[in-house]
């Protein structure tokens, strides 16, 4: 082998088994197979050499270059490997077994309320269903009865998307695709739909102490032979009297939906001020809580059950308000805050 080309490997050799660094270490690859790294400069030793020696020495200087090459990668990974267990041990050693010191999170009131209320129907029979919250206008409103350019629309402004679907401004327009999912049960095996949704929605208005412009409902349906308004009301009033463990002042009143016939404004006194009057109840002493009604027979045949043989309630909760009233929050606003030094009080009612 040639003479400069072992004392070069020898020299490589020595080079490596002294350092120490990563950076020494790019250094002297650098100073042996970069562009005017000596290896590299070996070759330029070649012109002077006949035409076979060119072709031995030419050989054994690949040989030294992947040689190196390799050596330099050897000693990468072995220095990479000591810094990693340097900062391992430089770490400062904690004892998994000492209790953690952090503060515990706690559940948002409406998800609480809205657990409390999913229990409540669970006991009476209802499955809880969830539902997107990105629909159609056939779901939200025309399924309901609401065809386009009916005024009623107009209560229940929301957003958008560019593809025609909305997010939806109220659970109710689950209703169809529930009707349609346990309807063949009711009419083959008599077993009645029971079911609530609860879910966030969304109305394009101006927000005050009792309006937000995203805020969550739970809807409620139940449909089978016989069913009345007695039942609406029997359900309503085991509800509230579970949430609150109290009497609670409750007044029904006429309402218009175009989806219920007949259909009621269920309000509550409001216990932020005791019935006086706040800008939580609007100044009026009642909260409007929860709309209901008889499910309109048009709803009924839409979702594919005879309403000469079949009757049901539906009901929308206004879950966030509901969490206002129990929680004594007086404005809706607080809820969607993220100020976690409010939020946090509620953490001991599960
Ligand atoms: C409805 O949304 C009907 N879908 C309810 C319904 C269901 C009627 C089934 C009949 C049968 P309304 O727009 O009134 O109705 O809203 C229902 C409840 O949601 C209100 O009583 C209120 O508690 C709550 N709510 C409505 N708008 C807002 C808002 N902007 N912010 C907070 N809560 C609201």
């Amino acid at each position: 082998m040639n003479e400069n080309i072992i004392s070069l490997q020898n020299q490589l050799e020595a080079d490596i088994a002294k350092v120490e660094s990563l950076a020494d270490l790019d250094s002297i690859r650098v100073g042996y197979l970069g562009k005017k790294g000596s290896i590299t400069g070996l070759m330029k030793n070649m012109k002077s050499l006949s035409h076979e020696e060119k072709k031995t020495f030419g050989k054994e200087v690949n040989e030294l270059k992947t040689a190196a090459a390799k050596i330099i990668e050897e000693k990468t990974a072995e220095l990479k490997q000591k810094e990693i267990e340097k900062e391992i041990s430089s770490m400062p050693q904690f004892d998994i077994t000492t209790p953690v010191a952090l503060d515990r999170g706690s559940y948002h009131p409406i998800t609480l309320v809205q657990r409390q209320c999913e229990e409540i129907f669970r006991t009476m029979g209802f499955t809880v269903e969830d539902y997107s919250e990105v629909v159609t206008d056939y779901e939200c409103f025309e399924s309901l009865n609401i065809p386009k350019h009916h005024p009623a629309r107009d209560m229940q402004d929301t957003y958008y998307l560019e593809n025609g679907q909305l997010l939806k401004s109220q659970t109710s327009a689950a209703q169809n695709a529930i009707l349609k999912k346990y309807g063949k049960n009711l009419i083959e095996n008599g077993v009645p739909i029971r079911a609530i949704f609860p879910g966030r929605c969304f109305r394009n208005e101006a927000t005050d102490a009792c309006h937000e412009n995203t805020f969550f409902q739970m809807e409620g349906v139940m449909v089978d032979k016989d069913i009345s308004i007695s039942n609406l009301i029997y359900f309503m009033k085991t509800m509230l009297s579970e949430v609150f463990q109290k009497d609670i002042k409750v007044r029904l009143r006429p309402g218009f939906f175009p989806f219920v016939e007949p259909g009621f404004e269920l309000d509550i006194s409001c216990l932020i001020c005791g019935g006086d009057g706040c800008a939580s109840c609007k100044h009026s002493g009642w909260l409007e809580l929860c709309p209901c009604g008889m499910i309109h027979p048009e709803v009924l045949k839409e979702g594919g059950i005879d309403p000469e043989k079949y009757t049901g309630f539906a009901f929308g909760l206004g879950l966030t308000r509901l969490a206002m009233m129990k929680y004594g929050i007086k404005d809706i606003r607080d809820l969607n805050s993220g100020s976690l030094k409010a939020l946090s009080q509620f953490t001991d009612d599960k």
